[in-house]
C-alpha cells in the first residue's frame, strides 16, 4: 500500500489532469471517521459546539426530509474544522492542480436522506459556473465519503474529460430531473455524454475539476449519505468583479475590490510548498 506522502503519484495527476477527477485511496482511519460521522450529525441538528453559525444552510436544522447542505460548517465545530483544514488534503489538491499553495474557497457539509427520493438529486453542473468571480480555473473540489457512497445511495457522477469543454453555462444544482438535463447539454455541446459514479468506500475522497460536469441521483438506500465537500483554491487567486458571481456568499464575507486576492482568515491555508505538518497549521487561523 502507498505511503499517504506518496500520493499522489505522477500516474494520479496525470489521470486527475486528463480526465478532471480523481478518487484516492482511504486518507482517514476508522477513529477518525467515526468522530467525524459524530460531529457531522451535530451540524446536520444545528448542535454548533462552538456556537458560531455556519455561513449559510438549507434546510433549517430540524428538516432532514431533503437534502441537507451547510455551508462553512468548520466555523461550528472543531472536528469539522480539522478534516476541512486537512494538510493531507490540501497537500493532494496542489499537486493534482499544480500549484504551490491551496487556501479553502468552502465548504460545504451535505446530507442526503435515506428514501430520498427526487429531492435529493442533484443536477449536472460545473463548479466554475457559480465561482465565476475566481480570475483562475484552478479550483478544485475534495469531496470525503464519511460513510461507504456507492450508486444506490447516490454518489457523485463524473463526466470524464469534460473539464476541457469550457463554460457551458448549464448549471442546475437543484434540476431534479438530471436525464432530461443531460439530453439537452449533449445536444448543447454534441458530445457524448458518459459518466463516471464515484463509488468510494468511507474515509476516500474525490477530487474534481472546477469545469468537470458533475451531479447525483437520488438514494434510494435506508441510510443517509454522509459527505463533507471541500471547495479549494490555488493561493493567489484573485478576485474578478462583475461576472454573474458577485454574489456568491464567499464574497459578502467582506467587500473585495477587483483584483484583490483571496486571503486571510476567511480562507485559510491548508497547504504550501514546503509547509511541514507543523506550521501547516500556524498558517491556518480560523
Ligand atoms: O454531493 C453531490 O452529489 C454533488 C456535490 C457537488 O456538487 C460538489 O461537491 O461540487
Amino acid at each position: 500500500m502507498a505511503r499517504i506522502e506518496d500520493i499522489p503519484d505522477n500516474n494520479d495527476v496525470e489521470f486527475y489532469r486528463s480526465n478532471g477527477y480523481w478518487l484516492s485511496p482511504k486518507l482517514f482511519s476508522d477513529e477518525e471517521l467515526s468522530e467525524f460521522r459524530k460531529h457531522h450529525a451535530m451540524v446536520v441538528a444545528g448542535e454548533y459546539e462552538t456556537k458560531r453559525f455556519p455561513l449559510s444552510r438549507d434546510p433549517e436544522p430540524g428538516d432532514t426530509s431533503k437534502l441537507v447542505q451547510v455551508n462553512n460548517a468548520y466555523w461550528t465545530d472543531a472536528t469539522i474544522a480539522r478534516l476541512v483544514l486537512s494538510p493531507v488534503i490540501g497537500r493532494i489538491a496542489a499537486a493534482l492542480s499544480g500549484v504551490r499553495g491551496i487556501r479553502l474557497w468552502h465548504d460545504q457539509l451535505l446530507y442526503k436522506p435515506p428514501q430520498s427520493g427526487s429531492s435529493g438529486a442533484i443536477g449536472w453542473h460545473q463548479d466554475l459556473g457559480y465561482w465565476q468571480c475566481l480570475d483562475n480555473d484552478k479550483a478544485l473540489t475534495a469531496w470525503v465519503a464519511l460513510e461507504d457512497v456507492t450508486e444506490e445511495n447516490g454518489c457523485m457522477e463524473v463526466v470524464p474529460g469534460s473539464h476541457t469543454w469550457g463554460l457551458l453555462g448549464e448549471d442546475h444544482f437543484y434540476q431534479k430531473d438530471i436525464d432530461h438535463q443531460k439530453k439537452r447539454i449533449e445536444q448543447k455541446t454534441g458530445r457524448p455524454f458518459t459518466t463516471k459514479s464515484c463509488v468510494l468506500p468511507a474515509g476516500c475522497v474525490s477530487f474534481h475539476h472546477c469545469l468537470t460536469i458533475h451531479g447525483s441521483r437520488p438514494n434510494l438506500s435506508n441510510r443517509p449519505r454522509i459527505s463533507i465537500a471541500i471547495h479549494l483554491i490555488a493561493d493567489g487567486t484573485r478576485y474578478r468583479a462583475g461576472s454573474v458571481s458577485d454574489d456568491h456568499t464567499s464574497n459578502t464575507l467582506r467587500q473585495p475590490r477587483d483584483g484583490d486576492t483571496y486571503a486571510g482568515p476567511y480562507f485559510p491555508v491548508l497547504y504550501r510548498e514546503g509547509d511541514t505538518l507543523a506550521n501547516v497549521w500556524m498558517n491556518s487561523p480560523l
